[in-house]
């Protein structure tokens, strides 16, 4: 692994999609540095080069040449290139590959944007909406629904380890707990099978780096 050259992350420290991929840059030991991006810097040039979306993450790994922007697709791509061990991931062989993509993209299409859609009507839209934060409460709830029932009887979405599918939800999951429990509800008593499974996902030495270092970035004024 030494001879692996910094692969660049872009990230904002707020944001929660740049460190999900910071999680699975840690699990798999690689190299990385990272780019402190703000909300402005990311609208234009340079960084609309990197990405035209103008969202972070993105990344750069000199290794491979690529740049590549979307957090599932980098997710894929570092798993794909640099799991060989199969640490966090079941191997491109195997049956179980089709489920992790499974959850992954209902991570980035079922979690991600209802769970932010939230946070925006709660903490940044211009007027009060309720309707629009009680459309996207529901949806975060009916979520945790979704995965407390996957996770009945067992400890991981896919085989008996935690694979990159697992780690994509953290991020967004902590952020959903806070929007639920301030609407008064107990998911440690609605979703047992949920909240224990992110117990044991924040509890792994990787994810609490992956959280120190968004904590630092937080507390770091940037430009
Ligand atoms: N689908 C994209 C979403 C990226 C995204 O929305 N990132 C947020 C930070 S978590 C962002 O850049 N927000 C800035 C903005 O909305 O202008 C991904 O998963 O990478």
């Amino acid at each position: 692994m030494s001879s692996i050259k910094l692969i660049t992350l872009h990230a904002h420290s707020s944001g929660p999609n740049p460190w999900k991929v910071v999680i699975i840059l840690e699990e798999l030991k690689l190299p990385y540095t990272l780019v402190h991006e703000t909300f402005s810097s990311i609208k234009s040039a340079p960084y609309t080069d990197i990405n035209p979306n103008g969202r972070v993450p993105a990344i750069h790994d000199p290794n491979t040449g690529l740049t590549l922007w979307e957090s599932g697709a980098i997710i894929e791509y570092l798993v794909e290139s640099y799991d060989i061990e199969q640490k966090i991931s079941h191997g491109l062989q195997s049956p179980q590959k089709w489920l992790e993509k499974q959850y992954l993209y209902f991570q980035v299409s079922g979690q991600g944007p209802y769970f932010g859609q939230y946070t925006w009507f709660a903490r940044f839209h211009h007027e009060q909406l309720p309707s629009a934060k009680e459309r996207y409460l529901n949806e975060i709830k009916r979520v945790i629904g979704v995965l407390n029932k996957i996770l009945e009887g067992r400890n991981y979405l896919v085989g008996e380890k935690a694979t990159y599918a697992d780690l994509s939800f953290i991020t967004w999951a902590l952020i959903g707990q806070n929007a639920v429990e301030s609407a008064g509800v107990d998911l440690e008593k609605e979703a047992p099978n949920y909240t224990g499974w992110i117990k044991r996902l924040l509890d792994r030495p990787a994810v609490k780096k992956a959280l120190e270092e968004k904590e630092k970035a937080s507390s770091t004024p940037t430009h």
